[in-house]
């Protein structure tokens, strides 16, 4: 069984039209910015492999790496990036680490990102299925800059959770923080 047929047991019809048009966005980048095509592929592909898991499961999943997450941030939103690299290694065999931690960090990002983790983190949000206002403004920019559009997706992530009272993770801000200064001393 090839790895979409088996991904589509994990994932709802909706779900594997966004993983495809990641791994298609993800492609792109590769190409552009001369990272290795098939990581990005494979990455862009499963990033969301846990993403329809239920919270239970998840939180079985990460065992005792959940210790690490406090109470308000045990939520599908955010387990699913750590517990989906996991499962890409258990259920999908994939043993390369750029590409696990490229799926580990998709959600939030993180200060120090690989090439490859940055391509995954900025696909996710680029993808052709995607129609929020930001988003031709980052399709844009991914092809001029792509630390300032991670900075820029922060940005907007940020915003949109302070507007909606959700709790900030410390990573989110930190990454927030690395990309934004980064982007600014060019
Ligand atoms: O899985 P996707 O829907 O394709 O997208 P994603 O994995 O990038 O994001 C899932 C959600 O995670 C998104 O709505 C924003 C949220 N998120 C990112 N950083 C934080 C966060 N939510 C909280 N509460 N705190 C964060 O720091
Ligand atoms: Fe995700
Ligand atoms: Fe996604």
């Amino acid at each position: 069984m090839n790895l979409e047929e088996k991904l589509r047991s994990y994932l709802s019809e909706r779900r594997l039209t966004h993983s495809r048009g990641t791994m298609e966005a993800a492609v792109r980048l590769a190409e552009y910015y001369g990272s290795e095509v098939e990581k990005a592929r494979l990455a862009g592909l499963l990033h969301d492999v846990a993403r329809d898991m239920e919270l239970s499961r998840l939180e079985r999943v990460l065992g005792r790496g959940i210790e690490g997450i406090g109470e308000p941030f045990r939520t599908v939103s955010l387990l699913h990036a750590p517990a989906g690299s996991m499962v890409a290694r258990s259920d999908f065999g994939v043993e390369e680490p750029d590409v696990l931690r490229s799926i580990e960090v998709h959600t939030t990002g993180h200060p120090s990102m690989t090439l490859l983790n940055k391509i995954i983190f900025v696909a996710d949000f680029i993808e052709p299925g995607r129609s929020f206002r930001g988003v031709q403004t980052a399709r844009r920019l991914a092809f001029r800059n792509l630390d300032r559009t991670v900075a820029y997706i922060l940005g907007f992530t940020l915003r949109s959770l302070l507007m909606r009272n959700l709790p900030i993770l410390e990573v989110t801000c930190r990454a927030y923080n690395a990309y934004s200064v980064r982007a600014n001393n060019e």
